[in-house]
């Protein structure tokens, strides 16, 4: 039986009348998206038509998911909020801070010893507040989510990016930030734009090498790592039902790295079959009854041009095969020659030194099932891996199942390394060198979703190359970046030529999953008698102090950093080892923007101290600036912030005294993140004014006591000769993120209104 089988029942009943209502103000057939964002609505019934990409809406998400890199600050806010227990089902799972070295067995232990004070932390406070926990070792998030929470036609949020990933079971799942979650929690409304729509008609079938990975990447390139941005993809067609569901899964997994706001699948047999799978028939009943609201109006799929803002087709059956990277993953190439030209022309190593397969995209029953049947090939064909192999599987579920059909054990006889079942290399997590910083230039493959520097193994010089699980699998065994399974040959170990046949796999296991611990530990029903204790000396832990209003009169601030080029959550707040301060907003602060390169002199944590003139790193300058009572911006290009949902890099910057963000344009998370701690977040209205920016600047807000929606703000910024420019600002506040920078921050506000 699923988990909180009621509260889905409820959302079924609700949606007719609501979807219906829906439909008749917006007075024509209606997309999935729109069907589920409009039953959602915090207000109820539909009253009014909303306009996409314009209108904030306030929404009521039927369940919100926390992993443990991000649930840390989540909670430590939550429990400042004054509640006694959260108003909608939420889990919390330990997936993240666990090390990828010898394999699950090892690291498991090694994790449960070095992160006991953070898991402790979380399974008290999950037990206190009503939250479900998932232990360490119980799997990524998203599987977990997958396998056990989603379902057609629900809204939930995640505070992590990749929450999008229960799109594959036909869910508005929406990746936020820790303090979007937490209103949630404490039963307020979520507020999101209104999103555009994307159309993605999937026709032809996959088959041979192709993977519904494939079908993303190839999205990736078409759309770019912004082109998403803002809107929800809704994917439909004969290919898309065709499709399994955990395929549906990866391809709205990788959504978050084209930016959009989620991406989602209208409900069809493939999520039937899984709901039962995965011993959810009461989910899969209840939907069949509600079937006709849970994809889109039938008018929708056959003119979508008329429905959505954009379109996009893609022919499954002509794609082939590709792989995306490096350093971002919307850079596509085809297997084969073009891979072998391309990498020649930018000095790509061809040799391949690890295959990657697993992390919350790609790590599914079907996924290692395929990867296997190419494994299996290696070993009757007498090939010998070339490069490493490792595997993470998505869940302790999927891992044992695996385990039980023979799958892991191919695996393991090609000397594969098992992780645990959680990110590991995904994140930074993997023990590959002592020293990443000098470690040699290299590529790998993986089965992941992010590929940007140093992201795998905090190696700047490591290439990383995003694929599918079986080509992935077939790279490691050849050993390399352009081999194409499709018509090269190998040779054996006998000196034969041999060549992979295509892969093949179950998409569901055929005797049925199964688990004997499945690692989750259900909260006590009254759990107000439990103690959280957070030790002053901690270093992994800090208990929050309200962040103090910045006020309408920001003068004299000071350039902190003027950022170049692609500048990610993972530059602004790096994981890999700083995953471990996630809880201790004063350490991880010690990472702030490190990653970032400055315009001026382009180097990485090098940036110069106004007030002496010397050089120093980000964090330690900016804390000269703060001692010296000096307010701080930090400039920036396009898209800053992009990638992930962790609300630290909004945090960080607040703790030490920046008060705006000014960039080109945000990823939508990030640009939250800053309103909700209270931050500036602008934009220029002239773009080119980024190269007015000197780095000997002094920023004067003209007009910031004038704070309201929809009126440009003006910043005077005077260079060190004493010329002067005006420079326009655009913002996307509300009303209610005003009230939030004049209150300090979005926590603050909630704190009041619970005194
Ligand atoms: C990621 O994939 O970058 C993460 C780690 O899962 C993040 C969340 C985090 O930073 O903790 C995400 O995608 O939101
Ligand atoms: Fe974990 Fe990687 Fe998925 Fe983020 S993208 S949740 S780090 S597996």
């Amino acid at each position: 039986m699923a988990f909180d089988i009621n509260m889905i029942k409820g959302v079924y009943t609700k949606m007719a009348s609501r979807v219906d209502k829906a439909r008749e103000i917006v007075g024509k057939p209606l997309t999935l998206s729109e069907k589920i964002l409009y039953s959602h609505l915090w207000d109820g019934t539909p009253t009014q038509e909303f306009t996409r990409g314009t209108d904030y809406v306030d929404f009521a998400p039927d369940r919100i998911a926390c992993q443990d890199a991000t649930a840390q600050m989540a909670l430590l806010q939550f429990m400042q909020a004054g509640k006694a227990k959260v108003a909608v089902p939420t889990t919390v799972h330990c997936d993240h801070l666990i090390q990828a070295k010898e394999g699950a067995a090892t690291d498991l232990k090694h994790a449960n010893t070095v992160s006991s004070e953070v898991f402790n932390f979380l399974e008290s406070v999950s037990n206190k507040y009503g939250i479900g926990f998932w232990k360490p070792g119980a799997g990524i998030i998203h599987q977990v989510v997958l396998e056990n929470y989603a379902f057609p036609g629900g809204m939930m949020i995640g505070t992590d990016s990749h929450t999008v990933n229960a799109g594959g079971l036909g869910m508005v799942a929406i990746g936020v930030g820790g303090a979007d979650a937490v209103d949630v929690m404490a039963g307020m409304a979520w507020e999101l734009k209104f999103p555009k729509l994307i159309g993605v008609r999937l026709t032809g079938t996959l088959s041979g090498w192709t993977a519904p990975k494939d079908v993303i990447l190839k999205v990736a390139e078409i759309l770019t790592a912004k082109g998403g941005t803002g809107a929800i993809v809704e994917y439909f067609g004969p290919g898309a039902t065709s499709m399994s569901c955990t395929g549906k899964g990866t391809i709205c997994n990788m959504g978050a790295e084209i930016g959009a706001t989620t991406s989602t699948f209208g409900y069809d047999e493939s999520m039937e079959r899984y709901l039962r799978a995965t011993d959810r028939a009461d989910v899969a009943d209840a939907a069949n009854r509600v079937k006709q609201h849970l994809t889109a109006d039938a008018e929708v799929y056959a003119n979508p041009e008329q429905y959505f803002d954009q379109v996009i087709d893609i022919n499954l059956s002509e794609l082939g095969p590709l792989l995306n990277g490096p350093f971002t993953p919307d850079l596509s190439t085809t297997v084969g020659k073009a891979m072998t030209e391309k990498a020649t022309a930018n000095d790509w190593p061809l040799k391949v030194e690890w295959g990657l397969i697993g992390s919350c995209t790609n790590s599914s029953y079907e996924d290692l099932s395929r990867a296997s049947s190419i494994a299996q090939q290696a070993l009757d064909k007498g090939l010998k891996m070339k490069a490493e192999l490792g595997i993470n599987p998505g869940s302790e579920q999927v891992r044992y199942t695996a385990e039980r059909d023979g799958i892991l054990g191919i695996f393991e006889n090609l000397d594969a390394k098992i992780f645990t079942n959680a990110c590991g290399p995904c994140i930074g997590q993997w023990a590959r060198y002592s020293d990443p910083k000098n470690a040699p230039k290299n590529s790998i493959v993986h089965s992941f979703n992010r590929n940007f520097a140093k992201r795998a193994d905090g190696n700047p010089n490591t290439h990383a190359f995003v694929a599918s699980p079986e080509l992935t699998a077939a790279i490691a065994v050849a050993g390399r970046l352009d081999f194409n399974p499709l018509i090269d040959k190998l040779i054996n170990e006998n000196g034969e030529e041999v060549m992979f046949d295509e892969p093949t796999g179950w998409e569901l296991p055929p005797k049925g999953f199964d688990v004997k611990d499945n690692g989750y530990l259900a909260p006590e029903e009254d759990g107000s008698h439990v103690q959280v204790s957070v030790k002053d000396d901690s270093e992994r832990l800090q208990l929050l102090t309200p962040f103090t209003p910045l006020g309408g009169n920001i003068s004299g601030a000071r350039l902190l950093i003027k950022a170049f080029g692609k500048c990610t959550t993972d530059h602004i707040s790096m994981a890999g080892p700083w995953l471990r301060f996630r809880g201790h907003l004063d350490n991880i602060a010690n990472n702030t923007l490190i990653g970032a390169v400055n315009a001026f002199g382009k180097k990485t944590n090098f940036v110069k101290n106004q007030l002496t003139g010397e050089y120093g790193g980000v964090p330690d300058v900016q804390r000269e600036y703060k001692k010296a009572g000096i307010k701080t911006i930090v400039v920036g290009d396009h898209n800053y912030g992009e990638g992930s949902s962790r609300e630290h890099a909004a945090m960080q910057p607040r703790h030490l005294g920046v008060a705006a963000v000014i960039v080109k344009s945000f990823a939508r998370i990030h640009e939250t993140n800053l309103k909700k701690q209270g931050m500036l977040g602008l934009t220029f209205a002239n773009e080119s004014d980024y190269d007015l920016i000197q780095e000997n600047d002094t920023f004067n807000f003209i007009d910031l006591n004038e704070f309201a929606p929809g009126k440009q703000l003006t910043l005077e910024t005077v260079h060190e000769d004493g010329s002067k420019h005006l420079i326009k600002l655009n913002h996307t506040y509300n009303d209610a993120q005003i009230v939030w920078y004049n209150e300090g921050s979005a926590l603050n506000l909630i704190k009041k209104q619970n005194a």
